[in-house]
Parts: C-alpha cells; sequence; structure tokens
C-alpha cells in the first residue's frame, strides 16, 4: 500500500518534469574547438577539441567517433578521421586532433558526426560543425562554403575580432540561402563564470533575413556558436527499425577577442 502511494506521486512528477524542461536547454552543439583562433608562432601545434555538448551549461555528451573529420584549405580537403584520439570533454567522451602546420593557410576544420539519435524529440540530428583557423595569420579564403549539406558562412571575417563586434553570416542548405532560417546561439563558457536568468537566456535566437543572412552582436570574449537547424529530405531506421526524421545542423563556432593593453 506504501509502495502503491510513493509510485502514483513519483510518476505524475516524474513527467512533470520531463515536460517541464524547456526544450531550448536541450539544445546540443557540436563543437569544434582549435586552442587557438589564430596562429601566429611557427613550430607550435594547434589542438582540436571534437565534441557533442551543452557549451553555456558546460555540459558534455558522448560523441561516437564521428563519420567524418577533414580541414579545407585552398580548395584542397585532408581526411583526418584516422588522427582522432579519444579525450575527455566536459565530462564526456570527446576527440582532439593535433595539428602541426607547416605552411600558412585559412584551414576549415569540419565534423560529421554520426546521426544520434534523439528520443526527447523522436529524430536524429548531425550537426556539420565547421570552425575556421588562420595559420601564421594567413587571411585568404575563410569566406569559402565547404560545400556541406547546411552551412554557416560568416559574412564577418571569423579570427581576428573583438568582443563587442556582431557576427554576420548566412545560412545556407544545399548550397543555396536558406530564407528566414532560425539560427540558435550559444556562448562557450568554458570558465564556467555565467549562470542564466532563465531557460531562453542559455541559447539565444535569431532569424535570417531573405537572403539567409543573419547579424548577431558577441558581448563576451571567447568562442560563440551558431547553429541552422532544418529537417533533412530523407529519413533514416530508428531504433525500432520504422523511418525518422533527420534534423540537419550547419554549427559555426567563432572566436571574440578582449581588446589588449599596450
Ligand atoms: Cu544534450
Amino acid at each position: 500500500m506504501r509502495q502503491k502511494s510513493n509510485l502514483s506521486i513519483l510518476i505524475p512528477a516524474v513527467l512533470l518534469i520531463t515536460l517541464a524542461v524547456p526544450w531550448q536547454a536541450h539544445s546540443h552543439f557540436g563543437m569544434v574547438i582549435p586552442s587557438v583562433p589564430v596562429l601566429s608562432e611557427q613550430n607550435r601545434p594547434v589542438d582540436v577539441a571534437l565534441s557533442f555538448s551543452h557549451p553555456f551549461e558546460f555540459i558534455g555528451m558522448e560523441l561516437d567517433i564521428p563519420k567524418r573529420f577533414f580541414m579545407v584549405s585552398s580548395g584542397q580537403q585532408t581526411d583526418l578521421l584516422d588522427s582522432l584520439q579519444p579525450a575527455n570533454i566536459m565530462g564526456s567522451s570527446g576527440y582532439t586532433y593535433r595539428f602541426t602546420p607547416s605552411r600558412p593557410g585559412v584551414y576549415q576544420f569540419v565534423m560529421e558526426p554520426q546521426p544520434y539519435w534523439e528520443p526527447l524529440e523522436n529524430r536524429f540530428i548531425i550537426h556539420y560543425t565547421k570552425t575556421v583557423v588562420s595559420i601564421f595569420e594567413a587571411e585568404d579564403g575563410w569566406q569559402e562554403p565547404v560545400g556541406l549539406p547546411v552551412e554557416i558562412r560568416p559574412l564577418l571575417r571569423p579570427f581576428g575580432n573583438y568582443r563587442g563586434n556582431s557576427f554576420v553570416g548566412q545560412v545556407l542548405v544545399n548550397g543555396k540561402a536558406a530564407a528566414h532560417a532560425e539560427v540558435e546561439v550559444e556562448y562557450y563558457d568554458k570558465d564556467q563564470r555565467f549562470q542564466a536568468p532563465t531557460g531562453p537566456h542559455i541559447t539565444q535566437m535569431v532569424i535570417a533575413d531573405a537572403n539567409g543572412i543573419f547579424t548577431f552582436s558577441c558581448p563576451l570574449g571567447g568562442w560563440w556558436g551558431f547553429a541552422s537547424l532544418s529537417l533533412a529530405d530523407y529519413k533514416i531506421p530508428g531504433p525500432k527499425g520504422d523511418d525518422k526524421e533527420v534534423e540537419l545542423g550547419a554549427v559555426l563556432w567563432i572566436f571574440m577577442d578582449e581588446y589588449q593593453r599596450r
């Protein structure tokens, strides 16, 4: 009898909690975070960290070995999947890649994870995640799309920026401007300095114009992630074998520096 009454309280309580958690709080972001956004000195490696996380809340999720991880520079694509090392990122499994550059260039690092099954949304999620790194202060080619199914093309140069600058980007779906696309924005609170006043403050949101172009001012130094989500035109079999929708995320990470005193 006692057990039954406990259960009858517990079940609605669990349901209530599940329903009360705002959807936005579940916004995961693919993350590709290099140790520096611009490499000035020669003979230094750049460590690139791959994860699937809640960047503002500093919560990691398990990341399986990605389907693809590569870099693109001057139109040349280099597969890096075999060079990934397992790593613990925000308390969960991720990967790192140590890049020891030999020549200057703008390098775009791209992760295509394996489809992630999200039971809360009853769909798969694939975040095509991109970060642009300037090696030996090169500046050419950062605005070139890689040619991903979904992609954010930076219109503000994605490095050499200061806190307070406005990021401008264009959402592309199959290489075409995605009119009125929604873009989620999250700050990577790496040092766990901040708390959100409310749920919607964790993941902010901006809507692109008719040309897929959006602007967002970044009031803090550090990494900022932009994610535009759209439904794929295909389905894949879910855990029970029936076809499920696939959400494609175009994710881009950019860095804002602090002004430095002389
Ligand atoms: Cu998550």
